[in-house]
């Protein structure tokens, strides 16, 4: 009972404070009762089920105990309450997980009389393409991504699992980000198949693997009681599957000019891999980051289109490429969220980026365009070895050369809110007549 309480018994005198003890008895006996609060798991894919488990410290008294629950977020739903049977001193209860797009960090609570407990579950999207890049960065490095994933496997969490063990541009850098991702692709992580976890041959033939050691010497010593997963060629197969290679590809189609900032690029895959830790940007000299990509497996011919500045319902899709179900999405293509910015409809150079160096660049232009930044990023795009040709008349371009700047880059005044700029199909000579402009957009489907 505290003070307020006491000053207010004071004011209400007597007659009530019987009645009040009453209620409060109970109340207050119970508030040391709900001991906790507990998951089966700390992190499904959506659409598992979960089971929590709420214990009391001592019996549940005569005709049981109802243990109020709730959840903070709609992708986890519990009951609105559990009940502890009388004599008892836990009960479980179910907790059911839809699928989700982006992960979902949700608190489960248990409320009993002025007593909570709290778990944390995280509910994530279908497995990732890239599984055994850990740290997120694009690349399969043994001294980050395998000495991530072989402590993880010895228990190892909070600060000594990611010391010096994490990539300069890493997308996951702390323990939680990191212990949640390796949650999320647990199961992914049982390489010799037996249902154990292990670090001595899970966690040994990852990060052999990573080191590139391959054959007999992968497995030596590193398969596990009871594995159904255990020649070569089988262990070898699967490490793969969880290391793809990044993917080949090309900006195929260009709208800057749409209303609202929410312009279009489309890619074409042109060999096929993961394209995790590909970003797209706008210019080599200060780059505006426009979009990353997520972490999905490609085949080619694949066609991916950026939508900038997007709306809420077009979110990134990670699984199939029918996720989003907006009406500006495209069935036939992986729609991918990008940054809440417009590109500028001046004379900017597009660039498809993987770490470590550029996949494809294109200049794109206005016939009068004078943007001053334009001319420097286009020499460098040029030096780089990246467009053709390498310089104009023998001069570094600019908007007064033989030809100019403006005249040898792709001319994308044609894009209007319908039109677009395309790649003729099949062509990359890195020049502007790889390049048709002004015709009706095909996003989402083959250029014409
Ligand atoms: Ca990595
Ligand atoms: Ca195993
Ligand atoms: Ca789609
Ligand atoms: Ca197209």
């Amino acid at each position: 009972m505290d003070e307020l309480q006491v000053r207010w018994l004071a004011k209400i005198g007597l007659a009530a404070l019987s009645a009040f003890l009453l209620t409060q008895w109970h109340a207050v006996a119970s508030a040391q009762d709900l001991a906790a609060l507990s998951l089966d798991k700390p992190a499904v894919i959506g659409g598992a089920t979960v089971i929590g488990t709420v214990t009391l410290l001592a019996e549940a008294p005569p005709g049981g105990v109802a243990i109020f629950l709730s959840s903070s977020d709609v992708a986890a739903s519990v009951p609105a309450s559990v009940t502890v049977q009388q004599g008892a001193t836990s009960a479980t209860f179910n907790i059911g997980t839809s699928a989700v797009w982006s992960r979902a960090v949700v608190t489960v609570q248990a409320s009993y009389s002025f007593s909570d407990k709290t778990a944390r579950l995280v509910v994530n999207p279908p497995l990732p393409a890239s599984i055994l890049d850990i740290d997120g960065d694009g690349s399969y490095d043994p001294a980050t991504d395998g000495l991530l994933a072989l402590r993880y496997l010895f228990g190892i969490g909070d600060a000594l699992l990611i010391d010096e063990a994490v990539g300069a541009n890493a997308v996951r850098k702390t323990s939680i980000d990191v212990t949640d991702y390796l949650d999320w692709v647990r199961p992914a992580l049982d390489i010799d198949q037996n249902n154990v976890l292990d670090p001595l041959t899970d966690g040994l033939m990852i990060l052999r693997y990573l080191y590139g050691v391959r054959g007999d010497a992968l497995l030596s010593g590193a398969i596990g009681p009871l594995a159904q997963r255990k020649d070569v060629a089988a262990v070898e197969n699967y490490l793969l599957s969880l290391k793809p290679p990044t993917a080949n590809l090309v900006i195929n189609e260009v709208n800057p000019n749409i209303t609202g900032s929410r312009d279009l690029v489309e890619l074409r895959v042109v060999s096929g891999g993961s394209v995790a830790g590909v970003k797209l940007e706008m210019d080599l000299i200060s780059p505006v980051k426009l979009a990353d990509l997520p972490p999905i497996l490609v085949v080619t011919d694949d066609l991916i289109v950026v939508h900038m500045t997007p709306a809420a319902d077009e979110p990134s899709e990670l699984g199939t490429k029918q996720e989003c179900l907006a009406s500006t999405c495209f069935a036939a293509a992986w729609d991918v969220a990008g940054a809440a910015v417009g590109i500028p409809f001046s004379n900017r150079i597009l660039v498809l980026r993987k770490p470590g160096g550029i996949i494809d660049a294109v200049p794109f232009a206005l016939p009068a365009g004078t943007t001053t930044t334009f001319p420097q990023n286009l020499q460098a795009l040029q030096s780089a070895g990246l467009w053709s040709p390498a310089n104009c008349g023998g001069a570094l371009c600019t908007y007064v050369s033989t030809p100019t700047a403006i005249d040898v880059s792709v001319d994308w005044s044609g894009s209007s809110a319908t039109n677009s700029v395309q790649r003729k199909p099949g062509a990359d000579t890195n020049s502007k007549t790889d390049w048709q402009g002004g015709g009706s957009q095909t996003f989402g489907a083959p250029n014409p």
